[in-house]
């Protein structure tokens, strides 16, 4: 019995959720989309039983403490194993679906985890979290992985128990607690731990598990400002050479009231698909169709293909970095600072 999960309990960010839900229901026919609720999302679970029919609420248990939130997909999906279900994909409510994702698990047998690839930087060994686990390096992936999609079957109980007790360990808990600036590594998300327990290991532990990575660009989208989304990449979605099954707003929101989201929100791809969905989310998205001149352009040179929204920027941006030897942040040995 297959299904796909999320969970979203921060009355700003359902917007995402329900893009997550009308899009699945737009582009895929026989699927399950189990919700995790929590006691009082009642305006949450009234609008997904009206607008989302393949939505089935599953009441999760409250949060202990404020760290507990970050185990939530691991719980989340060992609850759906114990209730039978045998073949469960999460899916971060911050992604929109853009094509059937039936082809994309279809044929993956019960060894195999799939994931969505970071972004397209090689796969590096994070050596401070290794070390705080006393882990050893024992495999390479074929690049970063991100847990915004994650399929897993019973065989991974093991792996999903051992994410989640390593999120209850007292480092674990302390890197959540500290401030950003003076945080040791910011991996106060499940991925990082996740990544090593794919390719680490100890006297109890040993990374078995088969893993295929979503390929970032031409897969699964990964927009993080207008610049991670290449201009190659756009090119060639946009005129069908590649079909890409999902897009990521990666980093902050692009709904977020933030004000370093407003060059996000102006040439944003995922704003672009968000806007189809316009009149079915029942709220206002005023994110969505920003108005100013750099959104004008943006919108123009699209030609109203969405995967080349903010194209021009990119391009431009791309320049700028070359121009001035821009040192990326979360480049191979930089590279601390995962994003969910
Ligand atoms: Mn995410």
């Amino acid at each position: 019995m297959k299904c796909f999960c999320t969970f979203e309990n921060r009355r700003e960010s359902w917007i995402g959720l329900k893009l997550l839900a009308l899009s699945l229901e737009k582009h895929s026919r026989d699927f399950t989309l189990c919700v995790g609720m929590l006691e009082g999302q009642d305006e949450m679970a009234e609008w997904l039983r009206r607008r989302a029919l393949h939505a089935v609420l599953v009441p999760v248990p409250a949060f202990q403490d404020a760290w507990s939130i970050w185990s939530v997909k691991p719980r989340l999906m060992l609850q759906l194993f114990a209730q039978g279900y045998t073949d469960v994909t999460w899916l971060d409510a911050d992604l929109i679906v853009l094509r059937d994702l039936a082809p994309l698990l279809a044929g993956l047998d019960d060894d195999t985890v799939l994931m969505a690839r970071e972004l397209d930087y090689p796969f590096e060994f994070n050596r401070p979290v290794m070390e705080a686990y006393a882990m050893e390096p024992r495999r390479e992936l074929a690049g970063g992985v991100n847990t915004c999609v994650m399929r897993m079957t019973p065989r991974h109980e093991p792996l999903l128990r051992k994410l989640m007790e390593c999120m209850a360990a007292p480092f674990f808990r302390d890197q959540t607690g500290t401030p950003g600036e003076r945080r040791m590594i910011k991996w106060h998300y499940d991925q990082t731990i996740m990544e090593m327990l794919l390719t680490c290991g100890d006297a109890t532990w040993t990374p078995t598990a088969t893993v295929e990575l979503i390929p970032a660009g031409s897969g699964v989208i990964q927009e993080l400002g207008v610049t991670r989304y290449s201009v190659k990449d756009r090119l060639r979605n946009g005129v069908g050479l590649n079909l890409p099954w999902l897009v990521h707003a990666l980093g902050l929101k692009p709904w977020d009231s933030n004000p370093r989201t407003r060059s996000v929100r102006a040439a944003s791809v995922f704003s672009a698909f968000a806007e189809k969905y316009r009149d079915e989310v029942d709220e206002p998205m005023p994110w969505a169709n920003a108005s100013g001149l750099s959104s004008r352009i943006a919108r123009m040179l699209s030609l109203g293909q969405p995967h080349w929204m903010g194209i021009g920027h990119c391009a431009l941006g791309r320049l700028r970095q070359i121009v001035t030897r821009h040192r990326d942040p979360i480049a191979p040995g930089l590279r601390n600072a995962s994003l969910s």
